[in-house]
């Protein structure tokens, strides 16, 4: 974020809630995930970083218990204002209920939140993109009320009360992959997570010849809450079938030569693939980080041409943008592998590209997306960032 834009930032704060003297200011990144996706929810590994590009968040205590909040985003809302005590008030589609999320998690676990303030938004991530915008304003308010009402809330619980609010307060079944990342970020540095053990090792992101692309299908994704929590609820009825035979808690406790052996247990064809994905994936995941801390990025590259189509036909969760984005980017010369990031039906997926490539790889992947869909698609050279933090 430069300084200009801080400032502009400042002095719309000013106008929009007429006092701004003591004003602090909060980023909250993005991330992607390398690999290991869908994995989060069934105990296994996830490999994300987070990215520069975030959520930033300009914030002051006020007398009394009113709540303001502007978003740069939505600024046709124009102000949103309630009351400390409304807070379990949900307003349908609204980002005010990111705010009320976080503030009734918090106040539930036990930490004062006991006066009003006035927050102000300015969002970069694509809205709908898949590269976590809502982890990041969760996060974001977390850091806010953390530094504002001075609660020392422990990073590990902050993100647990990010997650909280995702699945109690706004109803999406998530792992904690998100707001992990987000919260825990580092500079040139991703994380790999046991999301059973919450035990996790910063690797260094070193790329040398090559960069990260996101490329952002720009589908609108409409129907993605709904489709994950189907995914959700038919690996728990795999792994319900599982039980009933292998001492488990979790898929990812499986390895695949044990996975291979069950399925009869599960029986489904449908359920078995998806059960299939979050076991293999989670397999690719581990080896994954193994080939990139060695640097052998050519072996990581197959790893995540295999991710890409394992999400494509096993947890069909892909589409013909996620497709036709991850699947040209792999046959262009320079890249060595490519797939979706996050969770799928529309949002981004990433390709490792050569740098010294990187425009022909845009216009190439560009071109062959506008002809398929019907509308451009958009890229980014991914930069690793760190996690939500006080500027
Ligand atoms: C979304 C969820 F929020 C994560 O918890 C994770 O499951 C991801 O989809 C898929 O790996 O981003």
């Amino acid at each position: 974020m430069s300084t200009e834009k801080i400032k502009e930032l400042k002095e719309k704060f000013f106008k929009v809630f007429g006092e701004a003297s003591a004003i602090e200011e909060f980023f909250s990144p993005g991330r992607i995930n390398l690999i290991g996706e869908h994995t989060d929810y069934n105990g296994g590994y996830v490999f994300p970083a987070a990215i520069t590009i975030g959520t930033t968040g300009l914030a002051q205590l006020r007398e009394g218990k009113r709540i303001r909040l502007f978003s740069e985003n939505f600024s046709e809302i124009g102000l949103i204002e309630f009351d400390l005590s409304e807070v379990n008030d949900k307003v349908e589609g609204s980002w005010e209920n990111f705010v009320k999320g976080m503030i009734v998690m918090l106040q539930g676990a036990g930490y004062k939140i006991d006066k009003g303030f006035d927050l102000l938004v300015y969002g970069e991530i694509p809205t709908a993109s898949g590269l976590s915008s809502s982890a990041s304003l969760e996060l974001l308010i977390g850091v806010i009320l953390d530094e504002l009402f001075h609660l020392n809330v422990p990073r590990l619980e902050l993100v647990q009360l990010g997650q909280k609010t995702e699945n109690e307060f706004i109803g999406v079944n998530s792992g904690i992959l998100d707001q992990f990342a987000i919260g825990f970020g580092k500079k040139d540095e991703a994380i790999l997570l046991d999301c059973n053990t919450l035990k996790y090792e910063m690797v260094p992101v070193r790329l040398g010849d090559y960069s990260i692309v996101i490329m952002n299908t720009k589908k609108s994704r409409a129907l993605t809450e709904s489709k994950y929590n189907e995914r959700f609820a038919e690996t728990r009825i795999a792994l319900e079938r599982l039980q009933t035979k292998l001492d488990i808690q979790s898929l990812a406790e499986l390895t695949n030569e044990e996975f291979d052996a069950n399925t009869n247990l599960i029986g489904d064809e449908i359920l078995i693939k998806r059960a299939r994905h979050a076991v293999y994936e989670n397999t690719r995941c581990k080896i994954a980080k193994k080939v990139f801390v060695a640097g052998d990025l050519k072996e990581f590259g197959k790893l995540l041409n295999a991710s890409h189509e394992s999400l494509k036909n096993d947890y069909e969760v892909t589409g013909i943008e996620l497709d036709t984005l991850a699947e040209t980017a792999q046959k262009q010369k320079g890249v060595l592998g490519a797939r979706m990031t996050g969770a799928g039906f529309g949002g981004c997926a990433i390709a490792l590209v050569k740098t010294e490539k990187i425009a022909t790889f845009e216009k190439a992947v560009g071109d062959k997306y506008l002809k398929v869909v019907g509308y451009p698609a958009e890229f980014y050279v991914a930069q690793i960032g760190d996690g939500s933090k006080k500027l």
